[in-house]
């Protein structure tokens, strides 16, 4: 049975850029619904006692009748899981370590990243993500709809930005841009480079 993870910080550690109370809903709302119909979706099944990541990797074989609920819900929990380990107090500022050289070479500079990051990230229409993933070794940019993640499609996710409203609402309303120009000074580049470093 899939648990909620704690969170690693305070609800209110992101403050002023992430408030406190979307932090608290986000968490123990939105993120333990995902996991409660995951649950219900594959109790019973031999899909129960399957690793997350390696669940949702494979959810195009999964039978008909629970496939799309593990798609959106499995996807639900394997992003926020992420989403919370990839932000933190005192973070932000410009990557360091590899991931630092990485983003200046396949990108041209950080700013250049950060532009065509939010770009996607804003551009999303409607509820997704954004992400910056590995394949082949290779930096790359992508959003995709819901709670789906490149990790369905087999590539590796080390940076992710939750754009549903319900990840904004409450401090921004429909300024979604703002948000995201603020949500980099809660970026955990420390953990992103040692995703990278995993990843490659
Ligand atoms: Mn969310």
């Amino acid at each position: 049975m899939h648990t909620l993870p704690k969170l690693p910080y305070a609800y209110d550690a992101l403050e002023p850029h992430i408030d406190a109370k979307t932090m608290e809903i986000h968490h123990t709302k939105h993120h333990q619904a995902y996991i409660d119909k995951l649950n219900g979706a594959i109790k019973g099944t031999d899909f129960e006692g399957m690793e997350l990541n390696h669940l949702i990797r494979n959810v195009d074989t999964l039978p008909q009748d629970i496939r799309a609920t593990v798609r959106n819900n499995g996807g639900g929990h394997s992003n926020h899981s992420f989403f919370w380990e990839i932000m933190g107090p005192d973070c932000g500022g410009e990557p360091s370590g590899e991931v630092g050289d990485a983003i200046n070479e396949a990108f041209g500079s950080f700013d250049k990243f950060k532009e065509i990051f939010a770009n996607a990230a804003v551009s999303r229409f409607g509820s997704g993500w954004a992400w910056l993933m590995v394949e082949d070794g290779r930096l790359g940019i992508t959003s995709t709809p819901n709670q789906d993640t490149p990790i369905m499609e087999g590539k590796k996710v080390i940076l992710g930005l939750d754009v549903w409203e319900h990840a904004y609402y409450l401090k921004y309303q429909n300024r979604r841009a703002d948000y995201i120009a603020q949500w980099w000074d809660v970026v955990n580049w420390e953990k992103v480079n040692e995703l990278f470093e995993k990843a490659r």
